[in-house]
């Protein structure tokens, strides 16, 4: 272990020099605005292949490919790349013509495909094409199916999409190292018929989880469950885009997971059904009613819905820690404690000292904390009453009657019509029924009341 341990330092060492020099695959590709989803929309129409309606990469693009004797030829590199995971945040990752995740793949069933594999990397990798139906030796299985793709060695993978879903690609060699630094896309395959499952809007994405300490820059590619940045498509909140929607567009979701645990997924103001997963369309004898649907480890799942209530909803992951970034873990539990005289004492030997969370952690979402270089606060975005105190697997699901057909740009915060907002009430009000609270004895915490501010 210790050999692999010396190993994974000295790659790691190399990649910051590596990524700088790396963006020669991804020259020709925007880069710029790969950051925004919304600037590449509407994304450019196949020039001379079967006709679809395209999906919206969330802060991601599609990779471009060309027509060749009957086959549509992409070229995927994988390569280190530096991803910034929100604003105040990058990370050295691996990924894929200069992004993690690496661009979405798409095609139409039917389709012949050649993919072109280039390895940039400092070791040997392999790409698998997760749920699609293919020839055994073009499975991607490093060992099993194909010898693995040598570092500066180009490997090419044929097959027919033989049917329409929602897919992704990853490497199948040295998994635990390549997944965990962020090597992974999504592929999308649509329908022949363009009518069939047809939306107004196909957002696409997948799940990440990494492990980078607070002022460093590289994942910890053995952690097995403690990750401290949950990600979509490599991104924390506030740096996700909001997905954005015209009143009683049809819409659908499509989300992927590859990290080490499973994710609820859940939306606000809509009920929605599974449509899709990674083994193909659901019939809708089988489909019912959800606000929340888990994505386990290595599944996809598409959802769909009709958004016919403006606003901005709020759409993330349910477990709670994974709508918080780096620096809320291993902060001790204050609540009831009275630090009152405590922080001056200790100020006298730690001038920076504070205590965090007596009153509950809310304070964090407005504290001014100073950070360690290159990490984000816990939570964080402000919204128009306030912080919105999330990070990791959170964003804004913004539905408006007004947008222009195909102007699917971020519209800024909802305008609430006059008095349908939640307000405070200062009228009378009768004494509510409460839980009676068991008897105290002195064993039981004695919860003393906030007062103030005084302890800071
Ligand atoms: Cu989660």
């Amino acid at each position: 272990m210790s050999n692999r341990r010396q190993f994974l330092q000295q790659a790691a060492a190399g990649l910051v020099g590596a990524a700088t020099v790396s963006r020669v695959g991804a020259a020709s590709l925007p880069e710029a605005a790969s950051q925004d989803s919304a600037a590449m929309q509407p994304p450019l129409h196949p020039p001379n292949g079967r006709p679809y309606n395209p999906v919206v990469t969330l802060n991601g693009w599609t990779l471009p490919w060309r027509m060749r004797d009957g086959w549509k030829e992409f070229h995927l590199v994988a390569e280190p790349v530096v991803r910034e995971i929100a604003p105040g945040m990058k990370a050295n990752l691996w990924g894929y013509n200069g992004q993690s995740p690496g661009p979405t793949i798409e095609c139409v069933e039917g389709d012949k495909v050649r993919i072109f594999v280039t390895n940039r990397l400092p070791e040997h990798t392999t790409v698998h094409w997760h749920g699609i139906l293919l020839p055994n030796g073009m499975d991607g299985v490093g060992g099993l199916n194909q010898p693995q793709i040598k570092p500066g060695k180009t490997f090419v993978y044929e097959f027919e999409m033989i049917k329409s879903g929602t897919f992704m690609y990853h490497p199948h060699a040295d998994e635990m190292t390549q997944m965990a630094m962020g090597m992974m896309g999504s592929l999308v395959v649509h329908p022949r018929n363009p009518k069939f499952m047809a939306v107004d809007r196909d957002f696409v994405f997948l799940l990440n989880a990494y492990d980078i300490d607070p002022g460093s820059y590289t994942p910890k590619v053995n952690t097995m469950t403690d990750f401290n940045l949950w990600t979509w498509n490599s991104r924390s909140f506030p740096g996700i885009d909001s997905l954005v929607a015209r009143t009683h567009d049809r819409v659908r979701i499509r989300v992927g997971n590859l990290t080490m645990t499973n994710h609820p997924i859940h939306l606000h103001g809509v009920d929605f059904e599974v449509t899709c997963t990674d083994g193909g369309w659901v019939p809708k004898s089988a489909r019912w009613p959800e606000v929340t649907t888990d994505v386990a480890v290595g599944q996809m799942r598409a959802i769909e819905f009709v958004a016919n209530r403006p606003g901005d909803w709020a759409f993330h992951c349910h477990k709670s820690h994974h709508t918080m970034n780096a620096m809320g873990h291993d902060v001790p539990t204050m609540i009831g404690v009275d630090h009152r005289g405590l922080v001056d004492k200790i100020n006298k030997l730690v001038p920076e000292y504070m205590v965090m969370g007596e009153r509950g952690m809310a304070d964090m979402g407005e504290m001014e904390m100073a950070l360690p270089d290159n990490t984000l606060p816990m939570m964080t975005g402000m919204g128009q009453f306030g912080p919105i105190e999330m990070g990791g697997m959170f964003t804004t699901f913004k539905v408006r009657d007004d947008i222009k057909p195909g102007d699917y740009k971020d519209p800024g915060p909802y305008k609430y019509p006059a008095g349908s907002v939640a307000y405070e009430w200062t009228g009378e009000l009768a004494e509510p029924t409460r839980a009676k609270a068991p008897p105290a004895d002195s064993k039981t915490l004695q919860v003393i009341k906030p007062n103030g501010h005084s302890g800071h």
